[in-house]
């Protein structure tokens, strides 16, 4: 499916020389589903943001079946000739991250071993997805669409759900402080489908490694990940080495996002993370990211500030200030310390 030219495949398979990492052994996990009490599932919330900044959440309440149906969907979009793939998510204005892409991350230069669709959410409704521009999209791609719209639906529920179990665990006065930034009517937010095949070199060699998304940081304010049962994700942990995430087809993994590191002042760890391509099996994933409205502004929670003695780590910015800086930079680069302080 995929043509590269000689210096495409050398960069892309630069990283093969890396060994593999060990998986993480204690990816910390957050109940929804009610069985334990709501202040020990904050403060769940709050120890996996400061620690890894990454946790997993299982009770979601987001049906199965949705879920079945979404990645098949999605398969079935990737499965697709690339030039009706192409078609189907055309429109985007240029310029935009939005639509069909194979290869190319962004507009910097980064490659990977991966395709995706990037579509636009806006807005808090029960039908927020927009294809940017969209001339007219194909009827196949309009029922894609509609499902994509539902799946957004429920995934923001629970993000919603374990935004409020943060602020309380935070122990903020505002108790919706972090959702009213994701479900405002101009929130930001994106969804994202990556379609990782495994690499024919690979699998004649039978080992090795290659990027299929270089390491980064997200720069929104949380994201929501879902993966078809496929190893691939790996995080950075505080002490600069890298552990691969156990897959795992029922629950949902979420990222604390740069926005949340600053609203929190530093207190919870916007999480680099990357994927390696290696498995066999193809791995699709699909993630929401939220991000606020473009015009709010941004800065340290002075409840956050108060308990760090007063030091207050980021200067405000607005959304769209920040993005704007983010999109100028490659993938690995650290976006924040342009917002910092000291
Ligand atoms: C990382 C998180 C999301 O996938 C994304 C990415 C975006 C893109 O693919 O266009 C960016 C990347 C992400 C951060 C730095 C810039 C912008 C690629 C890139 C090199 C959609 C996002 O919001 O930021």
């Amino acid at each position: 499916m995929v043509v590269l030219t000689k210096g495409e495949l050398e960069q892309i398979a630069l990283p093969a020389v890396h060994k593999a990492v060990p998986p993480l052994a204690d990816v910390p996990e957050v109940d929804l589903g009610g069985g334990g009490a709501r202040a020990a599932a904050a403060r769940a919330v709050v120890a996996a943001c400061e620690g890894h900044g990454f946790f997993k959440v299982t009770g979601h309440g987001v049906p199965a079946g949705l879920l079945a149906r979404v990645e098949a969907a999605a398969a079935t979009f990737f499965s697709m000739p690339q030039l009706e793939k192409e078609a189907a998510a055309a429109g985007a204005p240029p310029g935009s991250p939005f639509g069909y892409a194979s290869k190319r991350i962004g507009s910097n230069g980064d490659l990977g071993w991966v395709e995706y669709l990037l579509l636009g959410v806006t807005g808090a409704g029960a039908a927020p997805l927009c294809v940017h521009g969209e001339a007219s999209p194909p009827p196949s791609f309009c029922s894609f669409r509609d499902l994509l719209n539902e799946y957004v639906v429920a995934v923001r529920a629970m993000m919603c759900e374990v935004l409020g179990l943060m602020a309380e665990g935070l122990g903020l006065k505002e108790k919706d402080a972090l959702v009213r930034l994701v479900s405002h009517e101009e929130s930001d937010s994106m969804l994202r489908m990556n379609h990782y095949p495994p690499h024919p070199e690979l699998k004649q060699q039978g080992h090795g490694r290659l990027t299929g998304f270089g390491e980064h940081t997200d720069p929104q304010v949380i994201s929501v990940l879902r993966s078809n049962d496929t190893s691939g994700l790996e995080i950075s942990l505080r002490d600069g080495s890298w552990a691969s995430v156990p897959p795992d087809r029922d629950s949902f993994f979420i990222n604390v996002g740069d926005v949340l590191q600053v609203l929190t002042n530093g207190r919870f760890r916007s999480v680099r993370h990357r994927v390696m391509v290696s498995s066999p099996r193809p791995r699709v994933s699909i993630i929401f990211f939220a991000g606020p409205p473009p015009r709010e502004r941004l800065a340290p929670l002075p409840w956050l500030v108060a308990e760090d003695g007063g030091r207050c780590r980021y200067r405000e910015f607005t959304w769209r200030e920040y993005k704007a800086s983010a999109y100028r930079t490659k993938l690995a680069e650290n976006r924040l310390c342009h917002f910092e302080t000291e």
